[in-house]
């Protein structure tokens, strides 16, 4: 079929194109009828006249269509300034249904997105996504992934795919789900960290991944997901974890630019939220730096028991200080305690090489410089009881492995925020939560 899509029309006035899509509206008028047709780009309307005589068939097929049914329209692309939709109308030919609709009223209210509730939107999610708020969503979120990938690859970063499945628990040892594998046990990869390091080990020296991973974490919260993307980037030959800041940094820099001058203007008209492209370097402060800060200029007071790590609050607060002092959405969080911090993390002196980054008061990412010294890294293994689990993962700093380090993104989290919608399960096209495993 060769069809056009609605958005390209006015570069056909007075021609016969075909077009096709969803059935969003049907009037059925004593001398006239009108679709509404709406496809990924658009909406157009179809008129057609009911004293025609060549019509006869057409408007017997329009009295019985149903909303929601696909169909395929051949027709002239004619001028008309009254019609709301873009001043332009459509002189059908012919129309052909691909798929009729059960229903008229459908089990959720597709033309406003606040009007049912999300667990009904979710359990109907290929209806949900019809409606163009909802599914504008992931145009964002592809442009988004696109525009990291491009910075990648003009770096000369190499994107690998890792397995999913993997024989040992990875990262901690908890929240991993188990599953039969044949006649023993396998895991859901917890993250590709193990696999990123050992591409470090084979001397790939720039790697990322943008792939599927599971948490076992009972939580109902805006910003967890049992099975998220994770946009995960590992490098070789670092000096210091204050590089893989620098390319994150320079990253997001770049991706924020791209999504700006692709979608700005919609995101701002759709969903309300300016994207702000960073201008220098993200502030860095260290935890009990921040601590501090948040006391003293937010009243905001915890025990030094919530202080070994981030709290929700001070995640959000720490946007609040971000803005007030550097005007910056983006602040890097340095210097956690090591017993809150993966055992790969790379030590000096006792202190973790690492960071949280934190956008718009939420985390967004840890990354670190990894230790890539067997001996140091087997102790620090078995100083958290994990060197049984990761003996395999031991292997690959026996015969030599360049220094490096990497940061794991998550893209579900990157894309709420991006938009400014108020939870994790309208980013993600699927959620996957403690309660929700279908569709
Ligand atoms: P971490 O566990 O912090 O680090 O995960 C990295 C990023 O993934 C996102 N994320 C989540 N998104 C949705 N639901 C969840 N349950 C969830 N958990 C994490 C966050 C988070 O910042 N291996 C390290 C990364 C590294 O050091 O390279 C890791 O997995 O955006």
């Amino acid at each position: 079929m060769k069809r056009v899509y609605i958005d390209t029309l006015d570069q056909h006035y007075d021609e016969e194109v075909t077009v096709a899509g969803f059935v969003e509206n049907v009037r059925d008028l004593q001398w006239v009828q009108f679709i509404v047709l709406r496809d990924t780009t658009g909406k157009v309307q179809i008129t057609i006249e009911k004293s025609e005589e060549a019509n006869k068939d057409m408007v017997e097929l329009v009295a019985n269509l149903t909303n929601e049914s696909t169909i395929t329209v051949t027709g002239k692309v004619v001028e008309a300034p009254k019609v709301k939709m873009g001043g332009k109308e459509l002189i059908p030919s012919n129309i052909t249904v691909t798929s009729t609709s059960a229903a008229t009223e459908l089990p959720i209210n597709i033309k406003d997105h606040d009007a049912s509730l999300l667990d009904a939107r979710l359990d109907y999610r290929w209806l949900d996504l019809r409606n163009p708020y909802n599914s504008n969503i992931f145009k964002v979120q592809s442009k988004l992934v696109e525009a990291m990938r491009e910075f990648l690859y003009q770096r000369n970063f190499v994107e690998i795919h890792t397995p999913k499945l993997i024989g040992a628990a990875s990262e901690s040892g908890s929240e991993v789900f188990e599953v039969k594998y044949f006649d023993r046990l396998a895991y859901l990869a917890q993250s590709p960290q193990f696999y990123k390091q050992m591409a470090m080990s084979a001397g790939m020296d720039r790697i990322f991944e943008v792939g599927p991973v599971f948490r076992a974490e009972n939580s109902n919260t805006n910003r967890h997901a049992t099975e998220f993307t994770g946009f995960d980037i590992e490098f070789s030959f670092i000096d210091s974890y204050l590089e893989v800041m620098e390319l994150e940094e320079e990253l997001l820099t770049y991706a924020l630019e791209k999504v700006k001058a692709s979608y700005g203007d919609m995101i701002q008209e759709v969903y309300g939220q300016e994207v702000v492209v960073p201008t220098g370097k993200f502030p860095r402060i260290s935890l009990s730096k921040l601590y501090q800060e948040l006391e003293q200029r937010y009243g905001y007071q915890v025990s030094d028991d919530a202080k070994v790590d981030l709290t929700t609050e001070a995640e959000k607060l720490s946007y609040q200080y971000a803005m007030d002092v550097y005007g910056s959405e983006f602040i890097f969080v340095t210097d956690f305690p090591k017993d809150k911090r993966a055992f790969y993390h790379m030590r000096k002196e006792d202190v973790p090489q690492g960071y949280d980054l934190i956008w718009r008061g939420v985390e967004i990412t840890t990354g670190a410089q990894r230790e890539h010294r067997y001996e140091e890294l087997k102790k620090q293994a078995e100083e958290k009881g994990l060197d049984q689990d990761v003996q395999f993962y031991l292997e690959f700093f026996k015969y030599g492995c360049p220094p490096h380090g990497g940061f794991g993104l998550g893209v579900d989290r990157l894309t709420m925020l991006l938009l400014g919608i108020p939870t994790i399960k309208e980013g993600q096209f699927l959620f996957r939560g403690p309660n929700r495993l279908n569709p």
